[in-house]
Formats: C-alpha cells, structure tokens, sequence
C-alpha cells in the first residue's frame, strides 16, 4: 500500500505501536479514537490484533488481505481453540466485509471488534457518547451454530464496548464453541466442492457422474463451481483467478475436499495445492475412484490390486516432496488398504510397486491355471461387463441365484465371482467390476488380474442400462475399454437391462437401433428365456 503519509500522521502512527490497553477490556476509548482518527484522515483502513494480555501486537494499513504473523487454526479438532487474539478493524466503511468475517473464522480470533471511524457522526452523538472519531462498534464472534457460524452483534458505542468484561465474554464463546467440537466429531460426512471445465466434451454427464462418485464415497457435494475456459491451464487447471474464488467459497462452505474432474497433472497438483492447501484436501477425478475401489475392496486380490494403482498414481506426484502421506489426515483420497505403508517415502513406494506386481503376476498365473482347468471341464465361460450400475450383479444375482451386493451406487462389485449355470444349457457366468469414462489407466493396469477375466470368456454379455440419459456414452466408453483389453472382436451380446423404466416408444426406439439386443429387466426377471436362449445358441456356435 502506498500512502503517503504527513509527517504529523506518520508520528501518530509511531506512537500507536507498541501500545498496550487493559487486559480485561476489549480496548481502550483512547486508543480507539486515536486510531479512529488517524484512519478517517488517511482515508485508509487500520487494523491491529491485539494479544489476551492487552500488548497490541501488529498493525495493517488498508484492507486486510492477508495475516502472515499468525497460523490458520482451522482444525477440526481446534474447533474450541481460540488464537489468543483479538482483531479491530477500524475503518471508514461502514460496514463489516464477508472477507473480514471469514479472517475471524480462518485465524478463529478471540473476537473481531469493528470500529467505524468517522467525524461527523449520527450513531454516537445521538447517544450522547462520541468519541473523537470513533463512531461505533460492532463486535463479531464465532458461535456453535453451524448455518450462521458467527454472531455480529449490534451497533454499540466505545465507551459501552470498552465496559464489556472481556475474559467473561471469551469464556462464554470458548463454552459455546466447545459444545460446536463435539458435534463436529459425530458428524461424518466430508463435504467437498467440485470443480470442472464447462469447455470438456460432454462437461454436464461428467459432472453429474463426479457427483455420483462423489456420494458413493461418502462425501456430501456442497457447491459445484464450473468454468468456461477453453483449455485447462498448466498451472491451476482453472484460471487462476478462479482458484482465488474458490478458496473463499471452500472457506465459507467449510468444505474439506475440492475434487477436479479430470485428473491433475502432479504440478498442478502442487501448485494448487499451494495455493489453496491446508485444511482442505485437493484430489481429481482419479483419486476419487481410487478411493472409491479401497472402500470397496474386500478381497486380498481386490486390496492388492487397488494399493497397486494407488501408490503408481502418487509415485510421481511425490517428486521431491518426500513427505509422509499420513500428514494429509484421513478420509477421501488418503484411504487404502495400504494406508500404512502409504508412510514410506518414494524410494520404498517403487519397491513396493514391485513387490505388488510381481503378486499381480502371480495372482495372474493362478487364475490362468484356474482357467486351464475350466477349459479342460470344457464348460464356457460367459462374463458379464458393462458400464458400472448397469445391473450387472442384478442380472449375476438372478440367474445364478446368487447374493452378490448390489446397490444403487458405484462401484458396488470390485471382485470378480464366478458361478455355474446348469439348465438348460451348462456354463459359467462373471461378474466383475465396471466401467467408467475416464477409469484411470492405473486402475486398468492394476486390475489386469481381474478384468483378464473377461478377455477369457467365451462370451460377453455386454449389459446397458437402457434407461440412462448417457446409455450411448456408456456404450462407448464400454467399447473403448473393450478395446484396451484387446476383446473387441469377441462374441458378445448386447444386453439392454432396466427396460421396466422405459416407456414402449423408448423401447421400440431401442429396439430397432439395436435390432440383436435383448431387453430385460434383472430386477423383475423379465426377458430371461430369451436370454438364456440366446446364450445358448451363441455358445453352441462358438465352441
Ligand atoms: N429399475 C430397475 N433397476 C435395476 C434393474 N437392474 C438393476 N437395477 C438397479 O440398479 C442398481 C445397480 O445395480 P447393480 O446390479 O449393483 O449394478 P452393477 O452393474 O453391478 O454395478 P457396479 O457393481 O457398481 O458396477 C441397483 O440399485 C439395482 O437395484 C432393473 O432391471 N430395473
Ligand atoms: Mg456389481
């Protein structure tokens, strides 16, 4: 700031550092007024923290941007901890900024108290109380409320502010506040911001699926903020004035993860991080599913194959950083089995890469005798994939008469099972875990093992929730996958599942779009003879 100070000013200013007020009272009428006036003939904000024993610590001329001197406080676990400091800004506005509210919350100061500077004043003259320049203040206090997060009380003169027993009053906020932490353990849900490009091809499917997986992660969604530029930026991924306002949006919602709809490259990572980190956790698109598939994996299998691509996701985003993972605190994006080990700095992270291959080989060695074996039966092997929550552990579950988990999220199934089918025609059917736009070549790779199991079939019943907005996405991006698995060319049958949803023209639609699919409903068991018939007569022709 630039401020071109009289010589008279500029001794007025030296005289107020290190001053000291009462240390019961919030301040001093006198001090009030000298900063009052200094900041009315400057036309300039003045604010200073003042400490619990009264010593004013610091000063900033013109508005606050930023507090260097003192650390954010903004654990959750800090939720009853004050800073031992008081803010006062003294100002010719007249009224409190929503960026000075939230410095109250981000520093979790003892109080904020607001003074408005100003000669000719109504508000205290009417009272009969002016001082000098100080008009009248207003105090601000963080409260257990968690909608309205702080209090701001009404207009009061100095003198009645300077009256106030300030270690009763930082008493009664520190007990309030106290009862604020205890809810805040109970509460589980993460609440996160999701962030995207409105310029990515179809950015609106996208999104609604981040949602999606956002949700099926345990998360709650608490804003979404798009932006509309063409590429994404090498350094933020949004501009970076975007990444300015969404800090403050993640400051005002609380949010405890921004999650990026695409995946970050490891410096934009850090660079936002940079810029935003701290009490928030930044992730993308492919951490969420990461963390998604270590929720989800119950088998020794599924737990390898998912620290597997967990750990080649960060293995370049640590470069040069060499710090504990554990220091990011729990919850989304730092879950998996390999929790633990996740510890171990990078040199340790690639020998373990290498360990966890050299399993997955195995892994895969075993399911391939176990395949040999299948083979030597000579019993087919038809395997169910698609896009995830198509219905494939429904259609799995009915046929088989099986109790695989099914659920309305995704990524219900991370393990693949295999059951016989005796009548009328004998074969054995798969279910295995789905597909998702942009399922992350790491994920791919580590799940080798298991989606291997579907470039053995002799069969792919390919299932499509017809009912979806986005079936044609889905079955593109299925197609795509089929691809990098090398099964495109492989006998498959198209099944069209959900079709209770569907009006009759939606389904004639459908129908003659995809004249050799066979529309079922796996939940209400509808359109399952002519399924397994053609099961049948596909195999038959096959084998
Ligand atoms: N209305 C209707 N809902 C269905 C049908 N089939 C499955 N669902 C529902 O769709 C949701 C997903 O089913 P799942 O069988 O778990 O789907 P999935 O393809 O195995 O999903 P992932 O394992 O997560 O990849 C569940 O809520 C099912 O109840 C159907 O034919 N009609
Ligand atoms: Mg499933």
């Amino acid at each position: 700031m630039n401020l071109k100070l009289s010589k008279s000013d500029s001794t007025a200013l030296q005289k107020l550092i290190d001053r000291r007020v009462m240390a019961r009272q919030i301040i001093s009428t006198e001090l009030a007024s000298e900063i009052a006036k200094l900041a009315f003939n400057l036309k300039t904000q003045i604010s200073c923290l003042i400490d619990r024993q009264g010593k004013v610590r610091e000063y900033y001329i013109g508005e606050l941007n930023k507090i260097s001197s003192v650390k954010a406080q903004a654990s959750r676990e800090g939720l009853a901890r004050l800073a031992q400091l008081r803010l006062i800004v003294v100002s010719p506005k007249k009224e409190i900024t929503k960026a000075e509210l939230l410095f109250l919350k981000r520093y979790r100061f003892d109080l904020m108290l607001f003074v408005h500077a100003d000669k000719n004043t109504e508000f205290s003259s009417s009272k009969g109380d002016f001082l000098g320049y100080a008009d009248y203040g207003q105090l601000c206090y963080l409260i257990s409320d968690l909608d309205e997060r702080w209090k701001i009380e009404e207009k009061q003169t100095i003198r009645e502010i300077g009256e106030i027993n300030l270690p009763e009053l930082i008493k009664d906020i520190e007990e309030d506040l106290a009862s604020l932490a205890e809810t805040v353990k109970t509460k589980q849900k993460e609440k996160a911001i999701l962030v995207g490009l409105s310029s990515k091809a179809n950015y609106e499917d996208s999104f609604s699926e981040l949602y999606g997986l956002t949700t099926t992660a345990g998360a709650e969604v608490c804003e979404q903020i798009a932006q509309s530029i063409n590429k994404p930026d090498s350094r933020f991924y949004v501009g970076a004035g975007k990444i300015q306002e969404i800090q403050l949006i993640a400051e005002d919602k609380e949010a405890d993860l921004i999650i990026f709809d695409s995946e970050l490259t490891p410096s934009q990572k850090r660079n936002i991080e940079k810029e935003i980190g701290g009490r928030v956790k930044v992730i993308d698109r492919t951490e969420l599913i990461l963390d998604i598939f270590a929720q989800r994996a119950l088998s020794e299998e599924g737990k390898l194959q998912v620290e597997l691509a967990q750990l080649k996701y960060m293995a370049p985003r640590l470069v040069g950083k060499g710090i504990g993972l554990s220091q990011l605190g729990g919850g989304i994006g730092t879950r998996g089995p390999g929790e633990t080990k996740l510890e171990v700095m990078r040199r340790h992270i690639k020998e373990r890469i290498n360990v966890l291959e050299n399993k997955v080989k195995d892994l895969s060695q075993i399911r391939s005798v176990q395949r040999r074996l299948r083979k030597q039966r000579q019993i087919p092997l038809v395997s169910i994939a698609g896009y995830t929550n198509a219905g494939k552990s429904t259609l799995f579950n009915a046929l088989t008469n099986s109790h695989v988990l099914t659920e309305n999220k995704l990524f219900a199934t991370l393990d693949p099972i295999i059951r016989e089918i005796k009548s009328p025609y004998n074969f054995l059917l798969s279910d295995t875990v789905g597909f998702i736009q942009d399922l992350p070549t790491t994920l791919i790779d580590a799940f080798k093992a298991t989606l291997e199991e579907i470039g053995e079939a002799d069969l792919i019943l390919t299932v499509l929730d017809a009912s979806h907005p986005n079936r044609f996405e889905h079955l593109k991006v299925i197609k795509f996958i089929y691809e990098q698995l090398k099964v495109e060319n492989y006998p498959e049958l198209l099944v069209l599942n959900k079709v209770d949803l569907l009006s009759a023209e939606e389904l004639d639609k459908l129908k003659s779009l995809f004249p050799l699919a066979l529309c079922v409903s796996a939940e209400n068991k509808i359109g399952f003879s002519s399924l397994i018939e053609e099961v049948s007569v596909k195999l038959k022709l096959n084998l």
